[in-house]
């Protein structure tokens, strides 16, 4: 068994691929993370160096010790992933504190894994909690357009989430719980981790003003979806508002509670404002 072979490899391979094509990764943009279950290591345990050096990860993790991750890594582009797995891409273990993490395999060339890291993992112990440990992916991508709408919209909770709901009549079923934002941080660092892992208790989505995107999800095809829905609702609002300032008519508050009602979602009434 190679550990390319792994299905959970192949999804991480082409999402990462598919987020390329979507123009979410110029350069070295943007980084994803996977919480590997350990029964899919089982066949490649052997494949797995267990000698290297344990680094600090940069922040504290304790409730996922001893779990392994599938990591982009630092200064890697997107757009070699699916060239070259193993230049590009890392497992990973994090040690019995929670603390400090070993890389096991890929990265062949050297590197460490995404400079996101502490964000990543602060963020999977709170989804892994919160979800009863359904949620496996986190996902940071460069969006062009909801990048663009942290300059014009304010950066409130409220109001990303409403005015993107109110663009697609599916947005609220697939982010129900709404859409955090964090103001403009110095990204690559606990801060912004614990930003960020802070709005994860409450919301499968975060915005970094001017930066981009973080979204969790229990499985590739929800993580990806997710971002894929959120930026298309951020396109069309570009597009709104680049023909007008004052729409004519929307989706209203109770339209959504009808929808929450026929769709089985709770939707927040704090969305539900006006
Ligand atoms: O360059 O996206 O946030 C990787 C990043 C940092
Ligand atoms: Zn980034």
């Amino acid at each position: 068994m190679n550990i390319l072979d792994l299905e959970f490899v192949k999804g991480f391979i082409r999402m990462c691929n598919d987020g390329f094509n979507q123009g979410w990764h110029e350069r070295n943009g943007g980084n994803l993370t996977y919480r590997i279950k350990e029964e899919d290591l089982k066949d490649v345990r052997d494949l797995l160096n267990t000698d290297g050096e344990w680094l600090e990860i940069g922040t504290e993790v304790p409730s996922l010790a001893n779990e392994h991750f599938l990591v982009t890594g630092s200064g890697k582009y997107f757009r070699n992933v699916i060239l070259d797995p193993e230049s590009n891409i890392a497992i990973i273990l994090i040690d019995e504190t929670g603390t400090k993490y070993q890389i096991q395999w890929g990265l062949k060339d050297g590197g460490k894994p995404t400079s996101e890291l502490p964000s990543h993992l602060m963020n999977h112990a709170v989804k892994k909690e919160v979800s009863g440990g359904k949620h496996r992916v986190i996902y940071h991508a460069h969006t062009t357009n909801t990048i663009a709408l942290t300059f014009v919209l304010p950066l409130k909770d409220e109001i990303f989430t409403r005015e993107l709901w109110e663009m697609a009549t599916e947005c609220p079923v697939v982010f129900p719980s709404g859409i955090g934002v964090v103001p403009w941080m110095v990204p690559g660092g606990k801060d912004i981790a614990v930003a960020t892992s802070n709005l994860m208790k409450e919301y499968d989505v975060a915005i970094w003003a001017h930066h981009g995107m973080f979204v969790s999800g229990e499985d590739f095809d929800l993580a990806f979806g997710l971002m894929h829905t959120v930026e298309k609702a951020a396109e069309i609002l570009v597009k709104v508002l680049s023909i007008t300032p004052n729409k004519l008519q929307t989706i209203q508050a109770d339209e959504f509670r009808q929808l929450a009602k026929d769709f089985n979602v709770t939707l927040p009434e704090k969305f539900l404002y006006k």
